[in-house]
């Protein structure tokens, strides 16, 4: 089974790696067409850092921020257009504009009433793994064993949607990479991401350009694209089947390098 490619639209001053960039409605637009255009699946758009520090958004900014994005992402008729957000007055304005799928990074914990509102749309759901929260998590994160301990929490976080009426197949699940994870963290993520799939659910995942990849080759965070494709044929290989990345263009092509290799029967006629 291939995996589908979600490209990051941030319509904030200061995700990262691009905030500001997109901060004008215009240019996340052009910007999301722009993924489109490079082989994008999904487009995940986003109005709140999540980076460890980030100033808190209400929920009325995230939505002037979003809004005309997603609505007009959505009209353009495209790849389904995912909603990263956490508040549930975000999500249901956003599902309301199109949107098909809701990100949330604190898998429903912020605003439990979030989980009602997907099983009413029927909408997809990423439920994604992080210990604390956004201001704390690279507190010294400490596991026993991370991969049991992300497991367990998303188990625990399936049952949840579950019981609040989310189908069980419009779940997916995320290891937060860098969600209150030290280096070594993630990478036992990655090599033991195959683990998660005994949760019966598809895995999402995303590490693009991420602190890690800087720590592990002193790349400034705008060019880290050789690391985050590493990471992301890595996690592909074993079962990741969503990758959440900024650069779709080069992750498209190393997809389909990555399948030709796998599969045989893959045959690509350019
Ligand atoms: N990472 C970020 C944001 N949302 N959602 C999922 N499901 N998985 C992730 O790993 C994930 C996510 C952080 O990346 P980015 O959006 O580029 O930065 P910022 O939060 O600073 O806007």
């Amino acid at each position: 089974m291939q995996a589908k490619i979600m490209g990051i639209v941030n319509v904030t001053p200061d995700s990262f790696s691009d905030g500001g960039e997109f901060l004008d409605p215009r240019r996340a637009i052009a910007h999301g067409r722009e993924l489109a255009a490079e082989g994008a699946d999904v487009l995940d758009v986003g109005g709140e850092s999540t980076r460890p520090g980030a100033a808190a958004v209400t929920a009325e900014e995230e939505l002037v921020r979003v809004g005309p994005v997603v609505e007009t992402l959505a009209r353009d008729g495209g790849p389904p257009v995912s909603i990263d957000t956490s508040k549930l007055a975000v999500a249901e304005a956003a599902l309301g504009a199109g949107a098909a799928m809701v990100n949330d990074v604190t898998a429903l914990r912020a605003e439990p009433e979030l989980a009602g509102l997907c099983a009413q749309r029927r909408c997809e759901v990423v439920l994604m793994h992080m210990l604390g929260d956004p201001r704390t998590m690279q507190e010294t994160p400490t596991y026993d064993d991370v991969v049991d301990e992300v497991k367990a929490f998303l188990a625990e976080r399936i049952e949840f949607a579950v019981t609040e009426g989310v189908e069980e197949e419009r779940i997916w699940v995320d290891p937060g990479i860098g969600f209150g994870k030290t280096v070594e963290h993630n990478l036992e993520l990655h090599r033991r991401l195959g683990e998660l799939a005994e949760l019966g659910r598809a895995i999402a995942f995303g590490s693009s350009r991420k602190s890690f990849i800087g720590k592990l080759t002193g790349a400034d965070v705008d060019r880290r694209v050789g690391g985050t494709i590493a990471s992301n044929v890595i996690a592909y290989a074993n079962g990741a089947r969503m990758l959440r990345v900024h650069d779709v263009g080069p992750m498209r092509q190393a997809l389909r390098v990555a399948d030709a290799i796998r599969d045989p029967s893959v045959r690509y006629v350019i």
